[in-house]
C-alpha cells in the first residue's frame, strides 16, 4: 500500500507544492498518497468560523475544537500518528523522520493564529500517537510551511522515492554529524583548487579525509551535535590532528 499522508488546513492552496518534483513523481508512481483537506468543510455556521477569543484573555485567536474533532473523525485512520506543528513543540529531527517513515502514514493538523485548543491534541491521543513538533527556534505564521518541510524529510526516506539509497545513508545527520564539502570538475576554478586527496585515487585516504572534514565542520558549526555523536578513537585523533 502507498504511504498515506493527510493534511488538514484552512489554506489548502499553500500545500500545492506537494504535487511538484520528487513528491509529485512519488505520488504518480503510487508510492505516496497525499490528501489535503479544508478545515472549513467541518464548520457548522454560515460564517464557517474556525477560531475564537482565548479563555483567560490575551492577544490573538485560538482555533475552536469542534471543527477539528469532526475533521479528525473523518480523515484519521485509527492508530495513525497525528502531527501538530507548533513553535511550542519538541524539535523535529532526522531520527523522527526515520521513525515516521516506518509507520503506515501520517495526519497533519495545521494551526494558525495562536494555535489549536489544547483539548484537540489531548483528546486525539485516545486514537493513536500525537506529536506536537517545531521545525526550529523561530516563529512562523502557521504550520503549513513546517508541514512541507516534514513531509519532504519523511517521504524521501520511503523505499523507492530516492533513486540512490547511498545518498540517504550518507546524508548530513544520518550518523549525527554534518556532511563535509563536495566538489566536481574543473579541478581548478577561479584560483580555487579541489583538495588534492580527492584526485589521488587512494580510497582509504579519501574516506579518512572525508571523515575528518565531517568532524571538523560539525565541531565548528554544530558543537551541540558533536557532543552527542558516538566518536571512535580514530575520530578523536582526526579531530585533534
Ligand atoms: Cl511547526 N509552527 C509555527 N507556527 N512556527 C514554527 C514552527 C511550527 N516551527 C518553528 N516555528
Amino acid at each position: 500500500d502507498p504511504y498515506r499522508i493527510d493534511i488538514v488546513t484552512i489554506f489548502p492552496e499553500y500545500l500545492a507544492p506537494l504535487g511538484q518534483s520528487l513528491l509529485g513523481k512519488a505520488a504518480e508512481r503510487g508510492l505516496v498518497t497525499i490528501g489535503v483537506h479544508d478545515l472549513r468543510q467541518w464548520t457548522d455556521d454560515v460564517h464557517r468560523t474556525v477560531d475564537d477569543a482565548p479563555y483567560g484573555g490575551g492577544p490573538g485567536m485560538v482555533m475552536k475544537p469542534e471543527p477539528w474533532g469532526r475533521a479528525l473523525d473523518a480523515v484519521r485512520p485509527p492508530g495513525t500518528r497525528l502531527v501538530v506543528p507548533t513553535p511550542a513543540g519538541r524539535l523535529f529531527t532526522q531520527a523522527m523522520a526515520t521513525a515516521w517513515a516506518a509507520e503506515p502514514g501520517l495526519v497533519f493538523a495545521c494551526g494558525r493564529y495562536e494555535g489549536i485548543d489544547q483539548r484537540v491534541a489531548d483528546w486525539a491521543a485516545h486514537a493513536g500517537p500525537v506529536s506536537e513538533v517545531s521545525i526550529g527556534d523561530y516563529v512562523l505564521a502557521g504550520g503549513e510551511s513546517a508541514v512541507l518541510v516534514m513531509v519532504e524529510a519523511v517521504t524521501r526516506l520511503l523505499p523507492g522515492v530516492v533513486g540512490n539509497r547511498e545518498s540517504v545513508e550518507f546524508d548530513s545527520h544520518a550518523d549525527g554529524l554534518l556532511e563535509g564539502p563536495a566538489y566536481t570538475r574543473p579541478a581548478s576554478w577561479r584560483g580555487h583548487e579541489v583538495p588534492p586527496v580527492l584526485l589521488s585515487g587512494d580510497h582509504a585516504a579519501i574516506a579518512r579525509w572525508r571523515r575528518a572534514e565531517s568532524l571538523r565542520r560539525t565541531a565548528t558549526r554544530r558543537p551541540d551535535l558533536l557532543a552527542r555523536a558516538a566518536l571512535t578513537e580514530a575520530d578523536r585523533a582526526l579531530l585533534d590532528g
